[in-house]
Protein backbone atom coordinates (compact mmCIF):
# COMPACT_ATOMS: atom_id res chain seq x y z
CA UNK A 1 0.00 0.00 0.00
CA UNK A 2 2.80 2.72 1.04
CA UNK A 3 4.52 1.61 -2.17
CA UNK A 4 1.79 2.10 -4.08
CA UNK A 5 1.27 5.26 -2.69
CA UNK A 6 4.53 6.18 -3.00
CA UNK A 7 4.80 4.85 -6.73
CA UNK A 8 1.58 6.77 -7.74
CA UNK A 9 3.41 10.13 -6.22
CA UNK A 10 6.38 9.42 -7.99
CA UNK A 11 4.11 8.91 -11.49
CA UNK A 12 2.29 12.63 -10.61
CA UNK A 13 5.55 14.32 -9.50
CA UNK A 14 7.64 13.34 -13.22
CA UNK A 15 4.25 14.49 -14.94
CA UNK A 16 4.19 17.69 -13.02
CA UNK A 17 7.76 18.40 -13.29
CA UNK A 18 7.30 17.64 -17.21
CA UNK A 19 4.66 19.75 -17.51
CA UNK A 20 6.06 23.22 -15.62
CA UNK A 21 9.67 22.65 -17.97
CA UNK A 22 7.74 23.19 -20.99
CA UNK A 23 5.25 25.62 -19.60
CA UNK A 24 5.86 29.50 -20.38
CA UNK A 25 3.23 32.07 -20.07
CA UNK A 26 4.27 35.62 -21.00
CA UNK A 27 3.81 39.11 -19.38
CA UNK A 28 2.00 42.02 -20.75
CA UNK A 29 3.91 45.26 -20.18
CA UNK A 30 1.17 47.52 -19.58
CA UNK A 31 0.49 45.51 -16.79
CA UNK A 32 3.12 46.72 -14.87
CA UNK A 33 2.36 50.51 -15.18
CA UNK A 34 -0.70 52.51 -13.67
CA UNK A 35 -3.83 51.55 -15.39
CA UNK A 36 -7.47 52.27 -13.83
CA UNK A 37 -11.24 52.18 -14.86
CA UNK A 38 -12.98 54.60 -16.87
CA UNK A 39 -13.92 56.46 -13.82
CA UNK A 40 -10.19 57.02 -12.46
CA UNK A 41 -6.73 55.68 -11.72
CA UNK A 42 -4.99 54.46 -8.41
CA UNK A 43 -1.67 55.55 -8.65
CA UNK A 44 0.48 53.19 -7.29
CA UNK A 45 4.04 54.48 -5.96
CA UNK A 46 5.91 51.37 -7.75
CA UNK A 47 4.67 51.24 -10.68
CA UNK A 48 6.75 51.27 -13.70
CA UNK A 49 6.76 54.39 -15.82
CA UNK A 50 9.43 53.98 -18.64
CA UNK A 51 9.53 51.08 -20.93
CA UNK A 52 12.64 50.13 -18.71
CA UNK A 53 11.08 50.11 -15.60
CA UNK A 54 8.61 47.64 -17.19
CA UNK A 55 11.92 44.88 -18.39
CA UNK A 56 12.97 45.48 -14.75
CA UNK A 57 9.73 44.04 -13.54
CA UNK A 58 9.18 41.71 -16.01
CA UNK A 59 12.89 39.92 -15.44
CA UNK A 60 12.40 39.69 -11.69
CA UNK A 61 8.82 37.73 -12.12
CA UNK A 62 10.68 35.51 -14.61
CA UNK A 63 13.74 35.26 -12.27
CA UNK A 64 10.68 34.43 -9.01
CA UNK A 65 8.53 31.78 -11.27
CA UNK A 66 11.13 30.67 -14.29
CA UNK A 67 7.99 30.65 -16.19
CA UNK A 68 7.60 34.08 -18.00
CA UNK A 69 10.68 34.94 -20.28
CA UNK A 70 9.01 37.28 -22.80
CA UNK A 71 7.39 40.92 -22.23
CA UNK A 72 4.25 41.37 -24.50
CA UNK A 73 4.30 44.90 -26.11
CA UNK A 74 2.28 47.55 -26.96
CA UNK A 75 3.52 49.44 -29.65
CA UNK A 76 2.15 52.93 -29.09
CA UNK A 77 2.81 52.56 -25.30
CA UNK A 78 5.85 51.15 -25.14
CA UNK A 79 7.64 52.24 -29.06
CA UNK A 80 5.96 55.92 -29.36
CA UNK A 81 8.14 56.60 -31.58
CA UNK A 82 7.63 52.99 -33.69
CA UNK A 83 10.46 51.42 -35.40
CA UNK A 84 12.75 54.42 -34.05
CA UNK A 85 12.42 52.50 -30.69
CA UNK A 86 13.73 48.73 -31.75
CA UNK A 87 17.17 49.83 -30.71
CA UNK A 88 16.58 50.83 -27.46
CA UNK A 89 14.37 47.74 -26.71
CA UNK A 90 16.84 45.58 -27.58
CA UNK A 91 19.52 46.94 -24.89
CA UNK A 92 16.61 46.44 -22.92
CA UNK A 93 16.29 42.68 -23.91
CA UNK A 94 19.96 42.00 -23.72
CA UNK A 95 20.44 43.89 -20.15
CA UNK A 96 17.17 42.28 -18.44
CA UNK A 97 17.61 38.94 -20.35
CA UNK A 98 13.52 39.08 -21.35
CA UNK A 99 12.74 38.56 -24.75
CA UNK A 100 10.23 41.03 -27.08
CA UNK A 101 7.49 38.89 -27.03
CA UNK A 102 4.25 39.66 -28.93
CA UNK A 103 3.67 42.95 -30.30
CA UNK A 104 0.45 44.69 -30.15
CA UNK A 105 -0.39 46.97 -32.43
CA UNK A 106 -3.00 49.94 -31.45
CA UNK A 107 -5.92 50.82 -33.32
CA UNK A 108 -7.64 52.21 -30.75
CA UNK A 109 -6.11 55.31 -29.17
CA UNK A 110 -5.60 57.54 -31.83
CA UNK A 111 -8.31 60.44 -32.67
CA UNK A 112 -8.89 58.95 -35.78
CA UNK A 113 -10.48 55.86 -35.09
CA UNK A 114 -13.49 57.14 -34.00
CA UNK A 115 -15.60 55.57 -36.36
CA UNK A 116 -12.99 52.80 -36.46
CA UNK A 117 -9.87 51.63 -37.85
CA UNK A 118 -9.51 48.91 -40.51
CA UNK A 119 -13.51 48.91 -40.22
CA UNK A 120 -13.70 52.94 -40.98
CA UNK A 121 -15.63 53.87 -43.77
CA UNK A 122 -12.89 56.49 -44.77
CA UNK A 123 -10.55 54.90 -47.08
CA UNK A 124 -7.93 56.94 -45.87
CA UNK A 125 -8.19 56.31 -41.97
CA UNK A 126 -7.90 52.66 -43.31
CA UNK A 127 -4.94 53.90 -44.78
CA UNK A 128 -3.42 54.85 -41.55
CA UNK A 129 -4.43 51.83 -39.28
CA UNK A 130 -3.06 49.46 -42.44
CA UNK A 131 0.36 51.80 -42.14
CA UNK A 132 0.61 51.36 -38.57
CA UNK A 133 -0.30 47.34 -38.83
CA UNK A 134 2.80 47.08 -41.59
CA UNK A 135 5.05 48.86 -39.02
CA UNK A 136 3.91 46.90 -36.29
CA UNK A 137 5.12 43.85 -38.83
CA UNK A 138 8.37 45.18 -39.24
CA UNK A 139 9.34 45.77 -35.57
CA UNK A 140 7.77 42.08 -34.71
CA UNK A 141 10.78 41.76 -37.73
CA UNK A 142 13.45 43.44 -36.10
CA UNK A 143 13.00 42.32 -32.51
CA UNK A 144 12.75 38.37 -33.64
CA UNK A 145 9.34 38.00 -32.12
CA UNK A 146 6.82 35.25 -33.40
CA UNK A 147 3.75 37.31 -32.93
CA UNK A 148 2.04 40.51 -34.13
CA UNK A 149 -1.32 39.60 -32.10
CA UNK A 150 -4.17 42.26 -32.90
CA UNK A 151 -7.29 43.24 -31.36
CA UNK A 152 -9.55 45.14 -33.61
CA UNK A 153 -11.68 47.77 -31.28
CA UNK A 154 -14.23 48.49 -33.98
CA UNK A 155 -17.91 48.69 -34.02
CA UNK A 156 -21.00 50.58 -34.04
CA UNK A 157 -22.88 51.98 -31.05
CA UNK A 158 -26.06 52.47 -32.39
CA UNK A 159 -28.30 50.23 -35.14
CA UNK A 160 -28.48 51.11 -38.54
CA UNK A 161 -25.67 53.50 -38.15
CA UNK A 162 -23.17 51.33 -39.88
CA UNK A 163 -23.14 48.62 -42.78
CA UNK A 164 -21.84 45.64 -40.90
CA UNK A 165 -21.18 43.70 -44.30
CA UNK A 166 -19.42 46.66 -46.18
CA UNK A 167 -17.21 46.80 -42.65
CA UNK A 168 -16.42 43.04 -43.00
CA UNK A 169 -15.08 43.80 -46.67
CA UNK A 170 -12.90 46.48 -45.82
CA UNK A 171 -11.13 44.42 -42.98
CA UNK A 172 -10.47 41.55 -44.90
CA UNK A 173 -8.85 44.18 -47.21
CA UNK A 174 -5.99 45.17 -44.94
CA UNK A 175 -6.03 42.21 -42.59
CA UNK A 176 -5.01 40.04 -45.77
CA UNK A 177 -2.48 43.16 -46.57
CA UNK A 178 -0.70 42.97 -42.99
CA UNK A 179 -0.53 38.81 -43.54
CA UNK A 180 1.03 39.60 -46.53
CA UNK A 181 4.28 41.59 -44.99
CA UNK A 182 4.79 38.86 -42.79
CA UNK A 183 8.01 37.53 -42.42
CA UNK A 184 8.47 34.11 -42.71
CA UNK A 185 8.88 33.72 -38.94
CA UNK A 186 6.07 35.64 -37.98
CA UNK A 187 2.89 35.01 -37.26
CA UNK A 188 -0.72 37.40 -37.00
CA UNK A 189 -2.98 36.14 -34.38
CA UNK A 190 -6.61 37.48 -34.49
CA UNK A 191 -8.42 38.65 -31.21
CA UNK A 192 -12.12 38.88 -30.58
CA UNK A 193 -14.26 40.86 -28.24
CA UNK A 194 -18.13 40.70 -28.33
CA UNK A 195 -18.82 44.14 -26.50
CA UNK A 196 -16.59 47.27 -25.33
CA UNK A 197 -15.45 50.11 -26.33
CA UNK A 198 -18.74 49.57 -29.07
CA UNK A 199 -22.10 48.84 -27.84
CA UNK A 200 -24.44 47.55 -30.44
CA UNK A 201 -21.82 46.05 -32.84
CA UNK A 202 -18.14 44.68 -32.29
CA UNK A 203 -16.83 44.41 -35.99
CA UNK A 204 -14.96 41.28 -34.80
CA UNK A 205 -16.88 39.84 -32.06
CA UNK A 206 -16.77 36.22 -31.37
CA UNK A 207 -14.36 33.39 -32.50
CA UNK A 208 -16.12 32.40 -35.74
CA UNK A 209 -15.51 35.85 -37.26
CA UNK A 210 -12.15 35.90 -35.91
CA UNK A 211 -11.55 32.54 -37.17
CA UNK A 212 -12.92 33.59 -40.67
CA UNK A 213 -10.89 36.51 -40.89
CA UNK A 214 -8.14 34.43 -40.25
CA UNK A 215 -8.43 32.14 -42.51
CA UNK A 216 -9.32 35.23 -45.20
CA UNK A 217 -6.08 36.56 -44.59
CA UNK A 218 -3.82 33.32 -44.78
CA UNK A 219 -1.94 30.41 -43.56
CA UNK A 220 0.16 32.71 -40.75
CA UNK A 221 -3.05 33.80 -39.17
CA UNK A 222 -4.46 32.41 -36.09
CA UNK A 223 -7.46 32.97 -33.91
CA UNK A 224 -6.30 34.39 -30.34
CA UNK A 225 -8.77 34.00 -27.38
CA UNK A 226 -8.68 35.95 -24.67
CA UNK A 227 -10.82 34.43 -21.46
CA UNK A 228 -12.23 37.70 -20.61
CA UNK A 229 -13.86 38.02 -24.19
CA UNK A 230 -16.87 35.95 -23.71
CA UNK A 231 -20.30 36.99 -22.81
CA UNK A 232 -21.78 35.15 -19.68
CA UNK A 233 -22.15 31.35 -19.31
CA UNK A 234 -19.84 30.60 -22.80
CA UNK A 235 -18.08 27.49 -22.91
CA UNK A 236 -14.40 28.78 -23.41
CA UNK A 237 -12.97 25.30 -23.59
CA UNK A 238 -15.44 23.87 -26.33
CA UNK A 239 -14.42 26.94 -28.53
CA UNK A 240 -10.65 25.86 -27.70
CA UNK A 241 -11.36 22.51 -28.45
CA UNK A 242 -12.91 23.83 -31.99
CA UNK A 243 -9.84 25.62 -33.01
CA UNK A 244 -7.58 23.16 -31.93
CA UNK A 245 -9.87 20.55 -34.24
CA UNK A 246 -8.97 23.39 -36.84
CA UNK A 247 -5.81 23.66 -36.46
CA UNK A 248 -6.71 27.50 -35.57
CA UNK A 249 -5.48 28.53 -31.82
CA UNK A 250 -2.80 30.81 -31.66
CA UNK A 251 -2.77 31.68 -28.53
CA UNK A 252 -4.75 33.06 -25.51
CA UNK A 253 -4.40 36.12 -23.23
CA UNK A 254 -5.24 35.24 -20.29
CA UNK A 255 -6.90 36.41 -17.22
CA UNK A 256 -10.53 36.11 -15.21
CA UNK A 257 -14.18 38.06 -15.47
CA UNK A 258 -17.07 37.75 -13.30
CA UNK A 259 -19.12 39.95 -15.02
CA UNK A 260 -17.68 41.97 -18.48
CA UNK A 261 -13.60 42.23 -19.36
CA UNK A 262 -12.58 42.65 -15.65
CA UNK A 263 -8.86 41.77 -15.71
CA UNK A 264 -9.20 39.97 -13.20
CA UNK A 265 -6.84 37.63 -11.75
CA UNK A 266 -6.75 33.91 -13.90
CA UNK A 267 -8.04 31.66 -11.63
CA UNK A 268 -9.47 33.75 -9.10
CA UNK A 269 -13.20 33.56 -10.14
CA UNK A 270 -13.10 30.36 -12.08
CA UNK A 271 -10.21 28.04 -11.80
CA UNK A 272 -11.96 25.30 -12.74
CA UNK A 273 -12.44 26.79 -15.81
CA UNK A 274 -8.78 27.65 -16.69
CA UNK A 275 -8.35 23.78 -15.65
CA UNK A 276 -10.84 22.57 -18.81
CA UNK A 277 -9.02 24.87 -21.15
CA UNK A 278 -5.32 23.46 -20.24
CA UNK A 279 -6.93 19.90 -20.51
CA UNK A 280 -8.24 20.31 -24.10
CA UNK A 281 -4.92 21.70 -24.88
CA UNK A 282 -2.93 19.03 -23.41
CA UNK A 283 -5.61 16.46 -24.88
CA UNK A 284 -5.45 17.49 -28.30
CA UNK A 285 -1.45 17.57 -28.37
CA UNK A 286 -1.14 14.76 -26.12
CA UNK A 287 1.24 16.84 -23.65
CA UNK A 288 2.67 19.08 -25.99
CA UNK A 289 1.28 22.60 -26.73
CA UNK A 290 3.02 22.65 -29.99
CA UNK A 291 2.62 26.84 -31.22
CA UNK A 292 0.21 27.99 -28.73
CA UNK A 293 1.33 30.98 -26.93
CA UNK A 294 0.10 31.53 -23.67
CA UNK A 295 0.06 35.59 -22.52
CA UNK A 296 -1.06 37.33 -19.53
CA UNK A 297 -3.68 40.42 -20.11
CA UNK A 298 -4.04 41.81 -16.91
CA UNK A 299 -4.03 44.86 -15.26
CA UNK A 300 -4.49 45.17 -11.68
CA UNK A 301 -5.72 48.31 -10.31
CA UNK A 302 -5.70 47.58 -6.35
CA UNK A 303 -3.55 44.65 -6.20
CA UNK A 304 0.39 45.34 -6.66
CA UNK A 305 1.47 45.19 -9.89
CA UNK A 306 4.32 42.65 -9.45
CA UNK A 307 3.00 40.65 -6.50
CA UNK A 308 -0.05 40.33 -8.69
CA UNK A 309 1.87 39.35 -11.89
CA UNK A 310 4.07 36.65 -9.85
CA UNK A 311 1.04 35.27 -8.34
CA UNK A 312 -0.52 35.13 -11.56
CA UNK A 313 1.80 33.36 -13.01
CA UNK A 314 2.26 30.73 -10.07
CA UNK A 315 -1.38 30.22 -10.20
CA UNK A 316 -1.13 29.39 -14.01
CA UNK A 317 1.70 26.98 -13.18
CA UNK A 318 -0.64 25.43 -10.63
CA UNK A 319 -3.53 24.95 -12.96
CA UNK A 320 -1.49 23.96 -16.02
CA UNK A 321 0.30 20.87 -13.31
CA UNK A 322 -2.97 19.81 -12.49
CA UNK A 323 -4.22 19.33 -15.92
CA UNK A 324 -1.36 17.16 -16.91
CA UNK A 325 -2.34 14.96 -13.87
CA UNK A 326 -5.73 14.26 -15.59
CA UNK A 327 -5.29 10.26 -16.84
CA UNK A 328 -5.78 11.39 -20.48
CA UNK A 329 -6.00 7.25 -21.65
CA UNK A 330 -8.11 6.40 -18.60
CA UNK A 331 -10.54 9.57 -19.26
CA UNK A 332 -10.91 8.12 -23.06
CA UNK A 333 -11.63 4.65 -21.95
CA UNK A 334 -14.43 5.85 -19.48
CA UNK A 335 -15.79 8.44 -22.02
CA UNK A 336 -15.97 5.99 -25.11
CA UNK A 337 -17.88 3.62 -22.68
CA UNK A 338 -20.30 6.08 -21.22
CA UNK A 339 -18.98 5.55 -18.05
CA UNK A 340 -20.25 9.49 -16.79
CA UNK A 341 -20.30 9.31 -13.03
CA UNK A 342 -16.40 7.46 -13.17
CA UNK A 343 -15.03 9.91 -15.92
CA UNK A 344 -16.41 12.85 -13.77
CA UNK A 345 -14.70 11.22 -10.92
CA UNK A 346 -11.68 10.90 -13.06
CA UNK A 347 -11.44 14.59 -14.14
CA UNK A 348 -12.02 16.05 -10.87
CA UNK A 349 -9.97 14.28 -9.29
CA UNK A 350 -7.20 15.38 -11.28
CA UNK A 351 -8.82 18.84 -10.38
CA UNK A 352 -8.60 18.60 -6.75
CA UNK A 353 -5.47 17.04 -6.50
CA UNK A 354 -3.09 19.42 -4.58
CA UNK A 355 -0.39 20.03 -6.60
CA UNK A 356 1.24 22.63 -4.10
CA UNK A 357 3.88 20.89 -2.69
CA UNK A 358 4.86 19.12 -6.00
CA UNK A 359 5.10 22.60 -7.54
CA UNK A 360 7.55 23.53 -4.38
CA UNK A 361 9.53 20.86 -4.95
CA UNK A 362 10.07 21.82 -8.78
CA UNK A 363 10.95 25.04 -8.15
CA UNK A 364 13.49 23.91 -5.65
CA UNK A 365 14.67 21.16 -7.74
CA UNK A 366 15.07 23.86 -10.80
CA UNK A 367 16.70 26.55 -8.58
CA UNK A 368 14.00 28.87 -8.12
CA UNK A 369 12.67 30.00 -4.91
CA UNK A 370 10.11 27.79 -3.09
CA UNK A 371 7.91 30.27 -2.63
CA UNK A 372 7.54 33.36 -5.38
CA UNK A 373 5.36 35.42 -3.46
CA UNK A 374 7.25 35.56 -0.42
CA UNK A 375 10.67 35.75 -2.32
CA UNK A 376 9.15 38.47 -4.13
CA UNK A 377 8.29 40.07 -0.05
CA UNK A 378 11.61 39.50 1.56
CA UNK A 379 13.85 40.50 -1.54
CA UNK A 380 12.55 44.19 -1.04
CA UNK A 381 12.44 45.01 -4.90
CA UNK A 382 8.77 45.92 -4.04
CA UNK A 383 10.10 48.83 -1.25
CA UNK A 384 13.02 49.16 -3.99
CA UNK A 385 10.83 50.16 -6.75
CA UNK A 386 8.58 51.88 -4.78
CA UNK A 387 11.03 54.78 -3.62
CA UNK A 388 12.68 55.12 -6.88
CA UNK A 389 9.15 55.39 -8.68
CA UNK A 390 6.71 57.08 -6.44
CA UNK A 391 7.81 60.84 -6.85
CA UNK A 392 7.24 60.08 -10.81
CA UNK A 393 4.04 58.31 -10.50
CA UNK A 394 2.84 60.96 -8.42
CA UNK A 395 3.38 63.74 -10.64
CA UNK A 396 1.75 61.66 -13.40
CA UNK A 397 -1.29 61.95 -10.93
CA UNK A 398 -1.16 65.89 -11.33
CA UNK A 399 -0.40 65.40 -14.76
CA UNK A 400 -3.62 63.56 -15.16
CA UNK A 401 -6.03 65.38 -13.04
C1 LIG B 1 -8.81 44.54 -25.13
O1 LIG B 1 -9.74 44.44 -24.13
C2 LIG B 1 -7.54 43.75 -24.83
O2 LIG B 1 -7.88 42.46 -24.38
C3 LIG B 1 -6.60 43.69 -26.02
O3 LIG B 1 -5.87 42.50 -26.03
C4 LIG B 1 -5.71 44.85 -25.78
O4 LIG B 1 -4.50 44.79 -26.47
C5 LIG B 1 -5.54 44.80 -24.29
O5 LIG B 1 -6.81 44.37 -23.80
C6 LIG B 1 -5.16 46.11 -23.72
O6 LIG B 1 -5.17 46.07 -22.32
MN1 LIG C 1 -6.61 40.77 -24.75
Amino acid sequence: MTTNTGELAGRDFERVSAALDGFRIEVPSWGFANTGTRFGKFIQGGAATTIEEKFADASQVNKLTGASPSVALHVLWDLPKGKADVPEIKNLVKKYGVAAGSINPNLFQDLDYKYGSIANPSAEIRGIALAHLLDSVEIGRELGSKDVSLWIADGSNYPGTQSVRRRIEWMEEVLKATHDALGENQRMLVEYKPFEPAFYHTDIADWGMALELARRAGPKAKVLVDTGHHLQGTNIEQIVAWLLHLNALGGFHFNDRKYADDDLTLGSIDPYQVFRIFHEILSASDGERAGIEFMIDQSHNLKGKVEAMVQTVGTAQEIFAKAALVDRAKLSELQQACRLVEAEECFRSAFWTDVRPMVKEWRIARGLPADPLKALAESGYVEKITSERKSKNAASVSSYA
